[in-house]
């Protein structure tokens, strides 16, 4: 029984590492967004919109919704999110990379609903705008410096940015800020910076940042980092600059991985200290 128990926890632990939020795999910025596609849901949270109001989300933000062949376009590049949302002319579906037991039925592929003859059912959103407010990036340069989207004016409402960094094997991330303006609340709840010693938006978390006092340097324990931006609905701010250089760790025979597991000797607290 103990065995079992502990047999279950390992199968948990891997279940986390994949990154699996609510219901959606965060193991990669291309999974929140690709091929001008992207998922929405409504604010008060999961499977509210009808399908004027997730077409309404949709043109909003200067898009609309995407056709099927859109999302399958996106799927291929590893689009990859567990909730049906309403796609173009009443369509339902969601689109699924990795096949599990508990999305998608173990396929892969887009997981089709159909055409809905009730539009009043509420599902939530896939949205296409490959002019959107497209922001976040790649990084695998030894050093780079990135800009909040719009740098130097103010960035938008509604933002959603991942930069996700990956440098060799064997070294470190140095972040540095140079420049940050960003929404201020007691909690950071508006507006926000969050930092991740990892590759996904999941493990690692180091701190979630706003206002304007400019954070301590922080130094990866691995050579990935994941940077989230988000902004709320109303109010801006001047934005941010932040650039990060590689630190060569000198390597020891047999020594670690390249991810995430050389404990947190190095971390530098964020203004909420490490939870
Ligand atoms: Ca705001």
């Amino acid at each position: 029984m103990i065995a079992l128990i502990f047999f279950s926890a390992l199968l948990w632990d891997e279940a986390q590492a994949w990154g699996f939020k609510d219901g959606v795999l965060h193991n990669s910025i291309w999974l929140e967004r690709a091929a001008g596609v992207y998922h929405r849901e409504s604010r008060s949270g999961k499977y509210q919109l009808t399908y004027a109001e997730a077409k309404a989300v949709c043109e909003y933000e200067g898009g609309h919704l995407a056709t099927y062949q859109q999302l399958e376009a996106a799927r291929k590049i590893g689009f990859h999110v567990c909730a049906a949302g309403w796609m173009a002319k009443g369509r339902v579906g969601y689109p699924i990379v990795k096949a599990g037991a508990n999305c998608g039925f173990g396929r892969t592929g887009i997981v089709d609903y159909g055409i809905r003859l009730n539009r009043s059912e509420r599902w939530d959103a896939y949205c296409y705008n490959p002019n959107g407010k497209e922001c976040g990036g790649v990084f695998t340069d030894s050093k780079h410096v990135f800009k909040s989207p719009g740098y130097p004016n103010e960035y938008e409402n509604d933002q959603i940015c991942y930069w996700h960094i990956r440098v060799k094997y064997g070294q470190r991330i140095h972040l540095q800020f140079l420049e940050f303006d960003v929404e201020d609340d007691t909690a950071c709840m508006a507006d926000y910076l969050e930092i991740y010693d990892s590759y996904d938006d999941i493990n690692g978390f180091v701190g979630r940042f706003c206002g304007d006092e400019l954070p301590d340097d922080i130094i990866s324990t691995g050579n990935v980092m994941t940077l989230k931006f988000l902004s709320d609905a109303s109010v801006t701010a001047g934005g941010f600059q932040i650039r990060y250089v590689t630190i060569d760790v000198p390597s020891k025979a047999g020594d670690g991985k390249n991810t995430t597991s050389q404990g947190k000797a190095n971390f530098l607290s964020g203004k909420f200290g490490i939870m």
